[in-house]
């Protein structure tokens, strides 16, 4: 055993195998602050390059499975050293979303109904950053805003398994869990052997906890998750500024996101409620109509949607989703008045010419 003083503290340290010294000091007191913020699904792993998926990622380059949402640089997507060099540890936080008010508007996935997640997210990982750097480490934190693994780290921090809808399911939550990370250089985990990590992944395989549960695969509207093509999935389409015919026809009445793989999963009964109420629906959502949305303007954009997740693509990607939603109404469609809109007008004399 070992002191060391840093910043006029002294910390006790251990030591376990491959000559790693874990900060039980600050990892002890990090657990009793991140339970205070009300967080209780989190957990720590080594920071190191996973290896392990580097076939799996290229394999999904090679089947061209990638979305437009991935890198094709897989040494970004499992190497966290390429973010934080110094890396020692890596903290996984999961933050539950599901209020109950979301099941207000169908059309618009439980995720996107509240504030937008980024920033609440964020919030938690500023706070327990800020923790950590007062010991003397240094933090580098994201959600969603790089390309590494989050539902890989999630699970091996134990955060919770994955399920053959691919998602990470906590206990406490189910699967309605927002992911985010922060690498520091502080110790905080042991250290295992690439064979260990090895077989951690091929387990994933197996899916377990699913059993014999086959939902989500026959429920995937589009078939998704056999092959785990993920550029056939709804909240892909929904999300995607170009969408060929076939895609166009694969929206399945949504305006952003899709909540089916999760929604028809036994993991996800009974599971509690958020305690996030700033994931609440926002008032504005719940009773829009699709004739506010195809005729807002750039205020009430602004005003009301900036705040969701599913504005990041801008105002038109939302009114085109409206538009496909309705494309078999023709009254619907006649009414539509995009001016010199190219990209609207497109799908609206699309619709209008189909029909007449
Ligand atoms: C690109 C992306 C998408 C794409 C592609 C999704 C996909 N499954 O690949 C689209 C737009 C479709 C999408 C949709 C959604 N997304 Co998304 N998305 C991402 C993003 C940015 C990258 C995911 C990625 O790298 N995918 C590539 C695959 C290969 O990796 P993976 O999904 O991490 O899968 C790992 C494991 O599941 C495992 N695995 C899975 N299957 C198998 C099978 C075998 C045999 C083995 C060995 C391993 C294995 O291997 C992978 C190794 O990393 C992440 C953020 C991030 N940086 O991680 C968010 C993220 C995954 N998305 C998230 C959410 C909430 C969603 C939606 C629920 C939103 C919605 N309601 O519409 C849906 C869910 C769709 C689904 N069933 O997965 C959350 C997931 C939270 C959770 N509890 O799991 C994340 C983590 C964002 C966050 N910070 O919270 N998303
Ligand atoms: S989110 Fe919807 S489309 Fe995508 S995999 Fe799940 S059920 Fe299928
Ligand atoms: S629906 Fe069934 S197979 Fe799909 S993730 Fe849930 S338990 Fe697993």
């Amino acid at each position: 055993m070992k002191f060391l003083s840093l910043k006029g503290c002294s910390f006790k340290l251990i030591f376990i195998g491959k000559n790693i010294m874990i900060n039980l000091n600050l990892k002890n007191k990090l657990i009793k602050f991140t339970e205070s913020l009300n967080i209780f699904c989190y957990g720590f792993t080594e920071c190191r390059r996973f290896i392990e998926l580097k076939q799996y990622f290229n394999s999904k380059i090679d089947k061209l499975y990638l979305t437009e949402f991935e890198d094709k640089d897989v040494e970004k997507r499992i190497n966290p050293f390429f973010y934080f060099e110094d890396g020692k540890t890596i903290i996984s936080i999961a933050v539950p979303y599901f209020r109950k008010d979301n099941e207000y508007n169908k059309c618009f996935s439980k995720y996107t109904q509240g504030l937008d997640y980024h920033y609440v997210v964020n919030d938690y990982l500023n706070k327990i950053c800020d923790f950590i750097r007062n010991f003397g480490y240094e933090c580098k934190s994201f959600c969603d805003t790089n390309n590494l693994p989050e539902r890989y780290i999630a699970y091996l921090c134990g955060v919770g398994h994955i399920g053959r809808n691919s998602l990470l399911y906590t206990k406490k939550y189910g699967s309605y869990v927002f992911l985010g990370e922060i690498i520091t250089n502080a110790n905080l985990c042991d250290s295992f052997s690439q064979e260990y990590y090895d077989n951690k992944f091929k387990e994933i395989g197996v899916f377990e906890h699913c059993g014999k549960c086959r939902n989500c695969m026959k429920k995937c509207p589009n078939d998704v998750l056999v092959e785990k093509n993920f550029n056939k999935c709804v909240s892909n389409l929904t999300q995607k500024k170009v969408l060929d015919s076939d895609e166009i026809n694969n929206l399945n009445g949504m305006i952003f996101g899709c909540d089916i793989c999760q929604d028809v999963c036994p993991k996800n009964r009974n599971v509690e409620y958020s305690f996030e109420e700033r994931f609440n629906t926002e008032e504005f959502l719940k009773n829009i109509k699709d004739n506010d949305i195809v005729n807002m303007n750039n205020k009430f954009f602004k005003d009301n949607f900036k705040k969701l997740s599913c504005s990041w693509r801008g105002k038109n990607l939302l009114k085109r989703n409206v538009i496909i939603k309705n494309k078999e109404d023709i009254n619907f469609i006649k009414s539509l008045n995009f001016d010199n809109n190219e990209h609207l007008n497109y799908y609206k004399n699309r619709f209008f010419n189909k029909k007449n």
